[in-house]
């Protein structure tokens, strides 16, 4: 993280119209750290105000504020980033303070929050503060509650936390473009009393997508459906931070969708209960246990569950063409296509061609062929037993024994106990069944088409 006080400064020295910085009249401006490393930053302990258990951001952080007068108050710059979305590719994109998603905003229930708002976008632009109960004037809508805001200039919002829950904020000014270009950020509001709704582990992110041709660095705007990059807070498989767990810890994550789809988010060796949306906490009575929750559009999910299986357990969507980095949609299905003589003639031609999919598409995920640059394999990750064949919205839940309190370090693979890992039957097989694939039976079966009506009575 580093700081902008030469920014800062400029700015008071009168960059911004002093109208826009409102009544407030920021003879200072708070500072608006930048973040500019992918990792996981620790949870911020709040240094002042009430107390309460911070969340991690997957491959984010939290924004520090300062406290004035009564009041939090946070600095967020809207501008361009450059955003690493898994080692070997990076993404023009925009986002706050340096990052997309913009930092978590981590506040408690009954706090006054002023929140100044730099546009360093090259287009106007407003946020709007999903799910918070706030003054009609202060929920950012663009040309509807406030005008937007002009290029260069600061606008703020200020409002009190009315109650705890998930939201997250986002631009309501030329919408389309500003999503589709990762303008957005996670908000949480913690409970008043520490021991309501209490967890161990709190962590967050905001589901997104992108279509960035492969090789290119800028996301196709316009795009409605096709996404090629589905990730979480811009990050794919195996990008995406793990989810490390003590054993034995109540765990919450929190998920919020500002892509164009609804993602099936699933969680193996877990049973676990959907706690809060961005409506508010789910009554105890009102819960019932699942392994997939589905996050509609604009929607937000608490999950929870407390982690007495220790293991490396998958955490992904289960749309399975979001658990694959970019990938063309017009190559044909070959399952079953003896293209080997074709493949020979074609070499002739094409000396770097390469057959694709003859048994299934599991090739990809070990294959080492030339990508342009700035390209992910669509099937990637290696694992401790071979390659993962993932990419997209996917991580690991690890749960170990005996981790420090506040440990989010990626403690490796995990190691199974002796005994408790699927095994291959050795010898030969006791009935004649054999290692080679089942040859495709040819019977055919005959159907008598109607033809007349005869049979009608
Ligand atoms: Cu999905």
């Amino acid at each position: 993280m580093t700081t902008r006080r030469s920014f800062i400064g400029a700015s008071a020295a009168g960059l911004f119209g002093a109208a826009l910085v409102s009544r407030a009249a920021a003879a200072t401006l708070p500072e608006a750290p930048v973040m500019d490393k992918p990792d996981m930053a620790p949870p911020l302990f709040p240094p002042n105000g009430r107390p309460y258990n911070p969340v991690a951001t997957l491959n984010g952080w939290t924004l520090p504020w300062r406290m004035k007068d009564g009041w939090k108050e946070f600095h967020l710059i809207a501008e361009p980033v450059r955003r690493q979305m898994a080692p070997g590719m990076t993404a023009n994109l925009w986002g706050y303070n340096g990052q997309s998603p913009g930092p978590t905003l981590e506040c408690v229930e009954g706090d006054k929050v002023r929140i100044f708002v730099t546009n360093k976008l090259p287009e106007h632009t407003t946020i709007h503060w999903h799910g918070i109960l706030l003054p009609n004037g202060m929920d950012g809508v663009g040309g509807l509650t406030q005008p937007q805001i002009p290029v260069g200039k600061t606008f703020v919002y200020e409002f009190q936390m009315k109650k705890s829950g998930t939201f997250m904020y986002h631009p309501h000014a030329d919408e389309m473009t500003q999503m589709a270009m990762g303008l957005m950020g996670f908000l949480v509001v913690h409970p008043k009393d520490p021991k309501f709704m209490a967890v161990d582990r709190d962590f967050v992110f905001l589901m997104n997508a992108y279509d960035i041709d492969p090789g290119s660095f800028t996301p196709r705007v316009n795009t409605m459906l096709d996404f090629n990059l589905w990730s979480w807070n811009s990050r794919v498989f195996p990008g995406i931070d793990p989810l490390v767990v003590r054993r034995g810890d109540r765990v919450r994550i929190r998920i919020g969708n500002l892509t164009m789809t609804n993602h099936p988010i699933h969680l193996h060796g877990y049973d676990f209960e959907v706690t809060g949306t961005d409506g508010g906490w789910v009554p105890k009575t009102a819960r019932w246990p699942e392994v997939t929750t589905d996050v509609a559009v604009g929607q937000m999910r608490a999950i929870e569950f407390t982690a007495n299986a220790p293991g490396d357990w998958a955490f992904h969507c289960h749309k399975s063409h979001h658990t694959m980095n970019a990938m063309g949609h017009n190559v044909p299905t070959m399952i079953g296509v003896d293209h080997r003589g074709v493949a020979e003639k074609i070499l002739k031609l094409v000396p770097d061609y390469m057959v694709m999919g003859e048994r299934g598409m599991a090739d990809m995920g070990e294959m080492e062929m030339p990508l342009p640059d700035n390209t992910l394999p669509m099937m990637t990750g290696a694992g401790p037993f071979g390659a993962i064949e993932m990419g997209g919205m996917f991580s690991v839940v690890k749960v170990r024994e005996g981790l420090a309190r506040n440990d989010y370090k990626d403690p490796g693979w995990y190691r199974h106990p002796p005994g408790t890992v699927a095994y291959a039957l050795e010898g030969r097989p006791p009935h004649a069944e054999e290692a080679a694939p089942a040859p495709v039976t040819q019977a055919v079966l005959r159907v008598r088409k109607p033809s007349g009506h005869a049979g009608h009575r």
